[in-house]
């Protein structure tokens, strides 16, 4: 079938692909088939069922055809979502030689912002972050873990060594190596970062206007696992996607699509070490989680028939004296829940993971000693919410939805309850019989 009008040589039109014009034909009235855009290509049969696939989903090409999906895409967020990629890549590569290229260890100088002792590679990685974003010329402000002010972007004189600094249009917030705790004794760790768009006429130098702003004016948002192997999860509004690194390429590969959060999981990932310093609804959930009990009320809480007080109050010998009874909508359908098995890793993007994968609650509850809780609300909390509730999740204070909260200050922190919806409701329940049971 030949057009009315010669094609230009490009295989590439509207909404059909050249599928061969073989080059010896070129020109001598070569006949061309056509198939819709779109059409997979088949496997040459010739390679037998086992061949390697050579269809590669990257994480650039499916950016692109995400971005495809939205006729007022500028392509800007694709190519800062360049830049964090490289950067993930060269962090996990300077990870995975920590321990022979000697970038383990305290880094020189006194603790950062957070009075936390600095690693070197919380240093490295800062800088690869920093130096991606800043030359990347679609962030305008940059906003880290590692550093106490926010970094407004500039544009640099021509010709000057930091030319290629150029301010975009986002705002870009991240924990260049979460879980530093971790690094030199080699658990898992992570990069953390979320991106918003500068409000319509700003132009990106107000910290209050552009940068304290709750996760629901996020655009997008990721972390980098660096663990047995290198991930990356991400999402820009439509889902979240899993990427794992192919060292031997070099890229990001789609091996996740559409990540989904069970509604309920058997997992309960806390510091246990701070159960002294727990408010009432923290320990009963605990409590809950390792001495699941039978019914012993309706879902309205009302005491089932022909059980006495002394049941209803304790039911278990280690269950503390006074907890509230156990309603019958707090089990599954098999009418018992079985103790749920406690995870913690002590890497937040490690136990998130976990979390996304398997189900259950990661937490970090406020509690007497750090009343505002230890994750940061910027580059930790709504990034990692903006996942949670992509992926069909859930992620609360235990009294607000956490994607809702608007930091006061840019290391501002809250406490957190993260992961399988249903779970993480059971948490709000007892958070709020707690704020009940005081009034
Ligand atoms: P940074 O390492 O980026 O400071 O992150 C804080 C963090 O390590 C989280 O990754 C983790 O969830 C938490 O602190 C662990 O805290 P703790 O050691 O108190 O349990």
């Amino acid at each position: 079938m030949t057009s009315t009008h010669p094609e230009p040589p490009c295989a590439y039109s509207a909404n059909r692909v050249l599928l061969s014009l073989s080059t010896e034909t070129q020109g001598h009235g070569s006949t061309a088939a056509f198939v819709p855009a779109g059409t997979p290509r088949p496997k040459p049969s010739s390679l037998g069922p086992d061949a390697p696939v050579t269809d590669l989903i990257t994480l650039t090409r499916h950016t692109l055809s995400e971005q495809r999906r939205h006729a007022s895409a500028s392509g800007d967020l694709t190519l800062l979502l360049v830049s964090l990629q490289l950067s993930c890549k060269y962090v996990s590569s300077l990870v995975r030689r920590a321990g022979l290229a000697n970038v383990t260890g305290l880094a020189g100088g006194g603790p950062n912002i957070q009075g936390e002792k600095v690693q070197r590679l919380d240093v490295l990685a800062n800088e690869v972050f920093m130096n991606s974003l800043r030359t990347s010329g679609r962030a305008a402000v940059l906003v880290s873990e590692e550093d106490e002010n926010a970094f407004f972007v500039t544009a640099a004189p021509e010709g000057s060594p930091d030319a290629d600094s150029r301010p975009g249009r986002y705002v870009v917030c991240f924990d260049p190596l979460d879980g530093s705790s971790n690094i030199d004794c080699g658990v898992s760790i992570g990069s953390i970062f979320g991106i918003y768009r500068l409000p319509e006429g700003s132009d990106g130098t107000s910290l209050e206007r552009d940068v304290l702003r709750p996760g629901t004016e996020l655009m997008a948002a990721g972390y980098a696992l660096y663990g047995s192997f290198t991930g990356l999860v991400l999402a820009t509004g439509d889902g979240v996607n899993g990427y794992t690194l192919d060292p031997s390429l070099g890229e990001f590969i789609l091996t996740h699509p559409s990540m989904r959060i069970p509604s309920r999981g058997n997992i309960y990932s806390i510091n246990e070490g701070n159960a002294s310093k727990w408010g009432p609804a923290v320990t009963r959930w605990v409590n809950h989680c390792k001495f699941p009990e039978a019914p012993t009320a309706d879902a309205e809480g009302k005491p089932l028939a022909g059980l006495d007080e002394a049941t209803l109050k304790v039911t278990h010998p280690l269950r503390p004296a006074g907890s509230l009874a156990v309603r019958a909508d707090e089990h599954d359908n098999h009418g018992t829940r079985k103790p749920r098995s406690l995870r913690y890793v002590g890497s937040m993007v490690a136990d998130v993971h976990r979390t996304f994968l398997h189900g259950g609650v990661f937490a970090y509850p406020a509690d007497r000693s750090s009343p505002n809780g230890k994750l940061r609300i910027l580059y930790e909390v709504l990034p990692m919410a903006f996942l949670c509730e992509q992926a069909g999740g859930r992620c609360t204070t235990g009294l607000k939805r956490a994607l809702a909260i608007r930091p006061d200050k840019l290391h501002a922190r809250t406490g957190i309850f993260l992961g399988s919806a249903l779970d993480v409701a059971e948490v709000e329940r007892m958070y709020q019989d707690e704020e009940n049971a005081k009034k």
